[in-house]
């Protein structure tokens, strides 16, 4: 039997001045919305992958004793390395688009680190757990906080550049968007960490993307973010993400 290695998702190929515009605001931002939106069939299909997975990963669960919560129906399921799990996965891990800004952040020695999906079902009292929701976090190291080796450390001091591929329909407003903090990548490592921050104290940074299904979103890895809580009591809709990231080799 021959086994399908990849399923490709089509996409549009960014062009030049679609990817300066991109790393500008990347590195302004810390983050930017891409141009082009997955189409209708590979949110289809990707879907349907993370379903096939989630129900086995709610099945696992149920024949251990320690997770009955996690193997109901209505469970969040986060899977960890999931391009491991099925074709279509590894299909995004090709999306184009990503790949062109992972080469011109890190150039051509650039690597996948991790990969994951979530899936949120609204739940009557989602956890800020990663898997529910994600509470207020940015990754480190912040630029200007790292050891620089002859006074650089890397294009906009990143490691990794996260890709969030947001699967269903967010625009009702109400299905615990991502949001982030724009700029803080820049800023002390206080953000999104710890006692001292407090999200009031950006209300003219805060970005909230209830974007449409088929939206792709790069961040840089320091930026503070969070998923927020989906509103409670509205069962059955799902929020799914798909989050490869791309790493700099050791020494770039
Ligand atoms: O949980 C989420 O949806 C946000 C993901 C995120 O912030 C991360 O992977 O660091």
């Amino acid at each position: 039997m021959t086994q399908t290695l990849i399923d490709q998702i089509e996409s549009t190929r960014l062009s030049n001045e679609q990817r300066d515009d991109l790393m500008r605001r990347i590195d302004r931002d810390g983050y930017a919305q891409l141009p082009g939106k997955l189409s209708k069939s590979a949110i289809e299909k990707l879907i349907a992958a993370i379903d096939r997975v989630a129900t086995a990963e709610r099945s696992d669960a149920a024949e251990r004793s320690d997770a009955s919560e996690r193997s109901d129906a209505s469970a969040g399921v986060k899977v960890n390395n999931c391009v491991e799990r099925d074709a279509a996965l590894r299909g995004l891990m090709m999306y184009e688009p990503a790949l062109q800004l992972a080469y011109d952040a890190f150039g051509p020695m650039f690597h996948l680190c991790q990969s994951n999906f979530v899936v949120r079902p609204r739940q009557p009292k989602p956890a800020s757990d990663f898997i529910d929701s994600s509470p207020w976090h940015a990754d480190g190291p912040r630029p200007g906080q790292f050891p620089k080796v002859g006074g650089a450390m890397g294009a906009m001091g990143m490691h990794y550049l996260k890709f969030g591929f947001f699967l269903t329909d967010l625009t009702h407003g109400s299905g615990g968007p991502l949001q982030v903090v724009r700029g803080s990548h820049r800023r002390p490592e206080l953000d999104g960490k710890g006692g001292a921050f407090r999200i009031e104290d950006y209300a003219n940074d805060l970005v909230t993307f209830n974007c449409e299904a088929g939206t792709v979103v790069a961040f840089h890895q320091a930026v503070a973010r969070r998923a927020a809580e989906p509103i409670r009591h509205r069962a059955k809709e799902r929020l799914h993400q798909l989050l490869p990231r791309v790493d700099a080799p050791a020494g770039s």
